[in-house]
């Protein structure tokens, strides 16, 4: 067990956890070089929700998914057999008008059941300033929401979704500030998102989705795509995605 039990209970309680470093500073200042250098690249347009599962071919992003902390804290929450569904970048430039609308990462994966949970691990240091990501506590306790359009110009998600919320719900939103090297960890289903970042710093993070092998997709996700997800720890038995080989070895 690597999580406390009384981390468990609030990310049962609440929806998420935070604050977890996993990368000490000297590693963490490594994987900021690596992304940059993809960066130079890709190009920054790209790299703000372009970069998806590109944990295929970099191997760094690879080796921060099967992060052995990073696995440890994902099974104590969604038990022994842990398979990788996606890895999605959230870049934010500033001074810029992008935020990310309140929504529920489920919603448009096609899964069933729709069952996941992310790490966002901090390549940048993240805080209020340059528009970290918030969470409604306990709003996954209330399954999936109806999600309609953004009126707001700069919503970066796929396809312009959110989910309306109230002023009351809004005010009990929780920024999740991280330094880089740390992450926090969310349920599928809980509504979160995040502000522009209007300051001069970059504020990138690394999703990294993961779902237990009783998961099947039944459809293509929002961006068009079917996933492959892949077995990092345990058993499946069901092999719901097939076998897809693993890119890189495990660490
Ligand atoms: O990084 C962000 O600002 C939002 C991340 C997000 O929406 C997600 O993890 O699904």
């Amino acid at each position: 067990m690597f999580l406390t039990q009384q981390q468990v209970r609030d990310y049962k309680t609440n929806g998420f956890i935070t604050g977890i470093r996993v990368a000490n500073e000297v590693e963490a200042r490594h994987y900021r070089e690596l992304f940059d250098q993809l960066e130079v690249k890709e190009g920054r347009e790209k790299c703000q929700i372009g970069l998806v599962d590109r944990h295929f071919d970099q191997q760094f992003i690879w080796g921060l998914a099967t992060h052995p902390q990073i696995l440890d804290c994902i099974s104590d929450l969604i038990g022994p057999d842990v398979l990788l569904l996606a890895t999605h970048f959230f870049c934010k430039y500033g001074p810029q008008e992008k935020f990310v609308a309140w929504h529920q990462d489920v919603t448009y994966w096609g899964l069933e059941p729709a069952e996941a949970i992310t790490a966002w691990f901090a390549i940048d240091d993240s805080d209020c300033g340059n528009g970290c990501m918030s969470v409604i506590p306990g709003s996954h306790r209330d399954g999936i929401q109806e999600h309609g359009k953004s009126d707001q110009e700069g919503n970066l998600l796929s396809i312009n979704q959110e989910v309306p919320i109230s002023r009351e719900d809004e005010n009990c939103a929780v920024d999740l500030v991280l330094k880089a090297g740390e992450m926090s960890i969310h349920h599928g289903t809980i509504i979160h998102g995040s502000l522009p970042n209007r300051s001069t710093r970059r504020r990138c993070g690394l999703t990294i989705r993961y779902v237990p092998p009783w998961v099947r997709q039944i459809e293509e996700n929002s961006m068009k795509r079917r996933s492959h997800a892949i077995l990092l720890r345990g058993q499946d038995q069901e092999k719901n995605f097939g076998e897809c080989p693993t890119p890189f070895s495990i660490n």
